[in-house]
């Protein structure tokens, strides 16, 4: 049997809100404050990993992280019980509250790089956490990225763990929304396209004038030498930093690839010409498709709004590629007209499929965001956690488990609520059983 991708979707945690945490991230900021809705949030992932796994694709489940981070709170000064903790922190610092409770995890694009057995100097599959470290409340999540981690790929033969990068701007490192891997198939060595916003040694170098840059390309340099890649097979490319000031706060944001497609603006790049020219050159012989959008085809602003390049490209199991799509893709005129056009072209992408992330989309995280990729050899793929990829009785049982502990809605102000903690720390007790993962999260180790 061949190599799978396998998308490792975050489930959406128990306290899914919107706080407008992310500076440059046009969604975040325009929806803080609404009401969220854990329950749906939740659901809706569920249902695009069910759709996944119904067309034959593997499917994968990522588990949340413990929020509220009340060791974050303790560690910057509030003291006494849960509630007293809670509420000295929501009447000083609300905005230290929301962060210690967001539920960012679930956009597992974010959670590691991972570079599959084909590229590696050693043959393992390797993962380094990505530290996040532009935004506070991501910054949190590291350490238990890396304990989730070891329990889903939890084989030393098969996989490496590395820990996450230093903590420090110089060394920002946002994990697989950053990167892009190209194959012809994924049991064959690839090449490893990094994108990187700046550089973070020397200013004098181009950076966007009005958002962070949150990768630096010295992180994804450290990151392409712990994996063992070579240098014939890996490319670097800058982000433009205009489009970063329009709201592109991730490279997934505006370009996306799989296999022999590379899906990309016009305006994604900085030096899109020495970028492709080199891409070519490692890629080989075999067919490459890159496939350009112009301005003209779709603005960028259209792009940050509907998230066109924040699908999912996946191979099926015919072979044939499709897309897998946003709502607001299809709900914008001129997107939807390019996405018809699109799979009527000589590409390997066929069909477009529309899927409702709202709760995630309005936090600025789309379907490529929810989910963390990993190619994997069959072996490999015996190897990993069995209870971590979904199954029918597992939907059906992870669905389950959102009823039981699950909020219908949630504000800002139900964050100071002390019960918050018992619920999420019961739930994720139970899902730790359910996906068999041991005692990753704190409030486990006693
Ligand atoms: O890091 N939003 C996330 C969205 C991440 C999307 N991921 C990828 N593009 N791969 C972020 O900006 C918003 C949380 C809030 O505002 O409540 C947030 O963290």
């Amino acid at each position: 049997m061949k190599s799978v991708e396998v998308n490792f979707d975050g489930l959406v945690g128990p306290t899914h809100n919107y706080a407008g945490l992310s500076e440059g991230n046009v969604a975040s900021l325009s929806n803080a404050n609404d009401t969220s809705s854990p329950k749906q949030a939740a659901k809706q992932g569920l249902a695009k990993m069910k759709a996944l796994h119904d067309m034959g694709v593997t499917q994968g489940v990522f588990a949340p992280q413990e929020r509220p981070d009340m060791y974050a709170l303790r560690r910057l000064g509030f003291t006494g019980n849960d509630a007293q903790v809670l509420e000295a922190a929501y009447k000083q610092a609300p905005a230290l509250l929301s962060a210690c409770c967001s539920a960012s995890s679930m956009w597992t694009a974010n959670a590691a790089t991972v570079s599959p057995s084909a590229d590696t100097s050693d043959g393992k599959v390797h993962f380094t956490p990505a530290n996040l470290t532009n935004k506070f409340h991501r910054s949190l999540e590291p350490e238990t990225t890396g304990n989730i981690l070891k329990a889903t790929f939890a084989n030393e033969q098969h996989f490496a763990h590395h820990q996450h990068l230093p903590d420090n701007d110089h060394f920002g490192d946002e994990g697989a929304a950053n990167h892009t891997r190209l194959c012809t198939d994924y049991e064959s060595q690839g090449i490893e396209i990094f994108t990187f916003g700046r550089y973070a040694f020397n200013r004098n170098m181009p950076m966007p004038a009005k958002f962070p840059a949150r990768q630096t390309l010295e992180a994804s340099k450290a990151v392409a030498r712990l994996h063992g890649l070579n240098d014939e097979s890996t490319v670097y490319v800058q982000q433009n930093p205009d489009v970063i000031d329009q709201g592109v706060f991730h490279n997934d944001v505006i370009a996306v690839g799989n296999q022999n497609v590379l899906f990309y603006h016009q305006q994604a790049f900085l030096e899109t010409d020495e970028f492709l020219a080199e891409l070519r050159a490692k890629f080989g012989d075999t067919e490459l498709h890159c496939i350009e959008v112009k301005n003209e085809q779709v603005s960028v602003e259209d792009c940050v709004n509907t998230y066109l390049f924040n699908t999912q490209v996946i191979t099926l199991p015919s072979g044939e590629m499709a897309i897998i799509a946003p709502m607001h893709c299809y709900e914008n005129s001129r997107v939807k007209a390019y996405l018809d056009e699109l799979v009527t072209l000589n590409t390997p992408i066929k069909e477009v499929k529309y899927y409702d992330v709202n709760e995630s989309m309005k936090n600025g995280g789309g379907p490529a965001c929810l989910r963390l990729r990993v190619a994997l050899n069959q072996q490999e793929l015996a190897a990993v956690n069995p209870e971590c990829i979904l199954s029918d009785d597992k939907f059906t049982q992870l669905n389950a488990w959102v009823d039981k502990h699950y909020r219908e809605t949630l504000t800002l102000n139900d964050l100071r609520d002390p019960a918050l903690v018992t619920e999420s720390r019961t739930a994720l007790d139970e899902l730790t059983q359910i996906l068999n993962l041991g005692s990753v999260y704190r409030f486990q180790q006693g």
